[in-house]
């Protein structure tokens, strides 16, 4: 009983952040999306190829928890974007709190996108909003195709799923359109993209995909009141 108490004051608590920061992101016109996978399905990877194709003008900032290490910081600095890496110490997910601490020397309005590589986990991390615009769940082909009926709440929640490694098909027993269909039996309609960071199949969609965002993002910003 208590316990059910503590958990909802701590998640009523992060909501109402979570909001603060989503209006503050609507202010500028930032585009925020939340990356979300088990430990290894290969977001840094994704990021990495991701910065790569940026422009070096392009306003963009990237925020990557894990629990120790400052590696996936390491890993994305080279590209001469802004990173800072959040290490949690034991905690299994990002917070909304956390995201507003790390967040504190950038201006926003200095910032089109927001990247948070949120902490390998495809649990916790789901019932924690951080304000973004869109939460952005990855599948690697060596998971299992049933992952999405496994832990639906995540696949529920996300807008896009990035269906990962796909240069591994022809080597492993992966079902592609059997993950696929778990998917949209989870959340009918989500839109599915198919990537591979080795071999760079499916990033220009992926690209497309996150201009498209960040120009409704901006549109956003001019249709709300000041
Ligand atoms: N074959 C193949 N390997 C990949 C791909 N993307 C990532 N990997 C490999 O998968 C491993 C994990 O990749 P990361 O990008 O570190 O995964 P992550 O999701 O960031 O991991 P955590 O931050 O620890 O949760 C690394 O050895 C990558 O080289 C891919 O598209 N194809
Ligand atoms: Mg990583």
């Amino acid at each position: 009983m208590n316990r059910i108490e503590v958990e909802k004051k701590v998640l009523n608590e992060n909501q109402l952040l979570a909001e603060q920061l989503r209006e503050r992101y609507r202010r500028h016109g930032v585009l925020c999306v939340n990356l979300i996978s088990a430990p290894g399905s290969g977001k840094t990877a994704l990021l990495e190829r991701t910065l790569d194709r940026m422009e070096l003008s392009a306003r963009v900032a990237v925020l990557t928890g894990d629990l120790q290490t400052e590696n996936d910081a390491q890993r994305l600095a080279k590209f001469g974007f802004l990173v800072r890496q959040i290490t949690t110490g034991g905690t299994c997910h990002l917070d909304a709190k956390m995201i507003e601490k790390h967040l504190a020397e950038w201006k926003l309005e200095d910032l089109d996108l927001l990247i948070v590589e949120n902490v390998g986990n495809l649990v916790c991390p789901s019932s924690y909003d951080l304000g973004e615009d869109a939460k952005i769940v990855l599948l690697s082909t060596t998971e299992g195709e049933d992952k999405p009926l496994k832990y639906p709440s995540i696949f529920f929640k996300s807008e896009l799923m990035l269906l990962t490694k796909i240069d591994l098909l022809p080597y492993v027993p992966f079902k592609a359109e059997l993950a696929r269909e778990n998917a949209r039996r989870v959340h009918p309609g989500m839109e599915i993209i198919e990537v591979s960071s080795i071999t760079g199949d499916g990033l220009d969609r992926w690209m497309e995909w996150l201009q498209q965002r960040q120009v409704q993002a901006k549109a956003k910003r001019e249709a709300a009141p000041v």
